[in-house]
């Protein structure tokens, strides 16, 4: 019906349980601090900048961003395809209002975006959508947290940039290693793609809900 229709959200997703936010911005701004001090990134500052040279801070970089959250499937309030054959999944009606843990395993930043790949349990992929990713990755490769992207930057580029990592990693690409910092190694993979993997997964308990925005 029309009624239907007008409820479906933004977007479905896991939203980050409260502390669990402040964490998480936590390690991030200390994984930009790290980053911004490392030599090998000021050498290839030209990633971020382009040709000219100025001043940059990463930090600034990138602006804070609040709710943070794992989108599962964007909706567009019904316009997105296969919006409405999510929104009917049994699953989905039933995980409403649930509590599951987010495996964070890595945290990666671009010049366009910073964010956390989340690693999704069995029960987790069952409301991941069939159409998030094409054949060509493991499903579930999408799986994110956005935690800020630079001025410009359309909210569905985290997602893209994680997928390239994805791709090069299928590839057989490991980047080079440029420091074991406590919390893993630091990795680089040109074109200003920086990987964190962190030795100690980041467990956030998060809430499975719609949001309308
Ligand atoms: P995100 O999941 O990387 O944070 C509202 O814009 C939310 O939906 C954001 O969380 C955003 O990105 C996500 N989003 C926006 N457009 C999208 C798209 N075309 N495909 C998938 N997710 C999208």
């Amino acid at each position: 019906t029309s009624l239907e229709k007008t409820a479906l959200p933004l977007f479905f997703g896991w939203f980050l349980c409260h502390p669990f936010q402040e964490n998480l911005r936590s390690l991030a701004v200390g994984f930009l601090k790290n980053l911004d001090s490392l030599e090998a990134f000021k050498k290839n500052i030209t990633d971020f900048t382009g040709s000219t040279e100025r001043d940059f801070n990463l930090e600034q970089h990138f602006h804070d961003k609040n709710m943070l959250h794992c989108t599962t499937k964007f909706c567009d309030y019904g316009k997105a395809d296969g919006a409405k054959e999510y929104a009917e999944k049994q699953a989905v009606k039933e995980s409403c209002g649930r509590v599951s843990a987010l495996v964070l395993d890595a945290l990666f930043v671009t010049p366009r975006t910073l964010g956390a790949r989340v690693s999704l349990s069995e029960e987790q992929l069952q409301l991941w959508p069939r159409d998030a990713e094409e054949d060509a990755v493991p499903r579930g490769s999408r799986a994110h947290i956005t935690l800020s992207f630079a001025e410009g930057v359309e909210p569905v580029q985290t997602g893209l940039d994680l997928l390239e990592l994805v791709r090069l990693q299928l590839q057989g690409q490991e980047g080079k290693v440029v420091r074991e910092s406590g919390l893993g190694p630091l990795s680089y993979y040109g074109k200003g793609l920086w990987v964190l993997e962190l030795r100690e997964p980041f467990l956030a308990p998060a809430c499975f809900s719609s949001f309308y925005g």
